[in-house]
């Protein structure tokens, strides 16, 4: 692949998120770690102060403002590129005047179409995430037998998002897309849209992908006692698919892997830019690095 895919640094300002719940979610505490995940070599911190865990509820607007204007303060201050993850019109305008410069919406627009209209007249970039109902009811939504199986119907999808999202005014080089992996979805699915990345890639958009700590992988590494693997010990698979995307082993290249362990996804590039390296001065010249 050209390039290495950025990494997107999770910095969960909630008391409830499925993969770090509670353990920053105070605006200093989140923060601090936010900095540790800059300094590890984080491109983006995402910033959300919703938890989209399966079954979560959600929290009150205000709420949501408080908990992430002032990180994104501190760490726009620092000079990062900040986004912020949010589905409320209100929070992303909040958020994109304390430095935001992407607007990172699960929900693609569905949720609350205004927030297009505040990306649009901001002119930040906008990542548009595959999905289909609130976190308290969306594994009822995990059909897709009826539009040719899950990469075609979250293609078809997701194509209509872009067609809202570009009626607003939103420019086709700030649209980001996002397979959704884990929201309306059974484990096999993300599976299966992992490998079918090229049929989205083919929209014509960058690509953004979360896999991090989710229950797909605690499935697969699910325990003789047919429990999945408790979401702290999920690291090492997770690092595995990242190393697996940015070789772009069969799928499509990834612009951007959202993440929580920054340091070991970094690593994980590492080894997979050396492979891709010897690759191609194997194939230049015949010959191996020494
Ligand atoms: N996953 C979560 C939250 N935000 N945003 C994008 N664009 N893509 C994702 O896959 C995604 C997201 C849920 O995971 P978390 O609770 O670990 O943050």
């Amino acid at each position: 692949m050209s390039g290495q895919p950025l990494v997107m640094g999770v910095v969960n300002v909630t008391p409830d998120s499925f993969s770090d719940g509670g353990r920053y979610d105070d605006p200093e505490r989140a923060i601090a770690h936010a900095r540790q995940l800059l300094a590890q070599g984080a491109d983006i911190l995402d910033v959300g102060g919703e938890s989209t865990r399966p079954g979560a509820t959600r929290p009150l607007l205000a709420e949501e403002l408080g908990r992430v204007v002032p990180v994104i303060e501190a760490l726009a201050a620092d000079g990062a590129l900040v986004s912020v993850d949010t589905m409320r019109s209100e929070v992303a305008a909040r958020a994109i005047e304390a430095g935001a410069q992407i607007v990172n919406d699960v929900s693609g627009g569905l949720a609350d179409p205004a927030i297009l209209d505040v990306v649009a007249g901001a002119g930040v970039t906008y990542v548009a995430m595959h999905w289909r109902a609130h976190s308290d009811r969306m594994q009822q939504f995990t059909s897709y037998a009826d539009g040719g199986g899950v990469v075609a119907t979250v293609r078809a999808e997701l194509a209509e998002r872009v067609d809202a999202i570009r009626a607003a005014g939103i420019a086709d080089d700030r649209i980001v897309l996002d397979p959704g992996l884990g929201f309306a979805k059974l484990p096999h699915h993300n599976w299966e849209l992992l490998r079918g990345l090229d049929a989205l890639a083919d929209l014509g958009f960058p690509l953004l992908v979360g896999a991090s700590r989710k229950t797909f992988l605690g499935r697969l590494l699910e325990g003789p006692d047919g429990e999945p693997r408790p979401v702290a010990e999920r690291e090492a698979a997770g690092v595995a698919l990242s190393a697996l995307l940015a070789v772009g082993v069969g799928a499509a290249p990834v612009w951007c892997l959202r993440v929580h362990d920054v340091r070991a996804h970094r690593d994980a590039l590492a080894v997979a830019a050396q492979w891709s390296r010897q690759n191609a001065d194997r194939a230049a010249t015949g010959k191996e690095r020494a």
